[in-house]
């Protein structure tokens, strides 16, 4: 090792030892609050206008979608569970009767907006439906324009706060459907009328959409389609598949 290598190295050592501290903190932080964390959006704020302006993604990513992983990690305090969110709520007979609510709002409200934030991109940059999944859509759903005109009406007929959905149903074909709160497809049957593997899901509480569309949920709708990502899409639909 030349001595500017060694000078080199002995920075970078010193930068680890530095760093050290930071990340062994974070991990207890993590081990303290549980299990579950909130990754960041996957895209800036302003990455969904004009169809979801940045002021809303930032209250509902870091103040709503935060609230739901703090009260899962709060409800799962004493309890083991998989890691995993979306097994954790595919499994809620696992969880002692006393949890099972906390755990089904909550775990639910960070599988479902975890699957939002995934599916959303720049308005007019998401492509459209393609290859296998067009052919699904069309088969099982009655093509594109059937397909929007349903989800949105399955946005619309959800009385006060909850979620349309796109789900692969466990024989493989695609159905819309509707739950109320933050249930998902993936709690199954002795949840929700329509159990299966969500490959969309719209969130329409208010908190959703309120500060820029207030009452109009269809607008709202209308623009969450037109904003979706529907390579994220299909290649939700090839594993739910397989
Ligand atoms: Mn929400």
């Amino acid at each position: 090792m030349s001595d500017l290598d060694r000078r080199d190295f002995l920075a970078s050592v010193a930068v680890a030892a530095v760093a050290a501290p930071t990340v062994a903190a974070a991990v207890t932080q993590a081990a303290a609050d549980g299990p579950y964390t909130l990754p960041p959006l996957p895209y800036p704020e302003n990455a969904i206008e004009p169809a979801i302006d940045a002021r809303t993604m930032q209250i509902h990513h870091d103040k709503h979608h935060a609230a739901y992983v703090k009260n899962l990690n709060a409800a799962m305090r004493d309890l083991k569970g998989p890691a995993d969110v979306e097994a954790l709520i595919a499994d809620l007979d696992a969880i002692p009767e006393a949890k099972r609510m906390a755990v089904r709002n909550n775990g639910g409200g960070h599988a479902n907006h975890m699957l939002f934030w995934s599916i959303l991109t720049t308005p007019g940059q998401g492509g459209k439906p393609e290859g296998a999944l067009l052919a699904a859509i069309d088969a099982d759903l009655g093509g594109v324009e059937k397909m929007t005109k349903d989800l949105t009406a399955a946005s619309l007929g959800r009385f006060g706060s909850g979620w349309a959905w796109v789900v692969v149903k466990p024989d493989g074909k695609l159905a819309i459907t509707s739950t109320p709160n933050q249930d998902s497809p993936l709690m199954g049957p002795s949840c929700v009328e329509v159990p299966g593997t969500p490959i969309i899901g719209i969130d329409v509480w208010e908190h959703a959409y309120y500060l820029k569309y207030q009452n109009l949920r269809a607008d709202y709708v209308a623009a969450v389609l037109g904003a979706m990502n529907w390579g994220e899409v299909a290649r939700r639909y090839a594993a739910a598949r397989k």
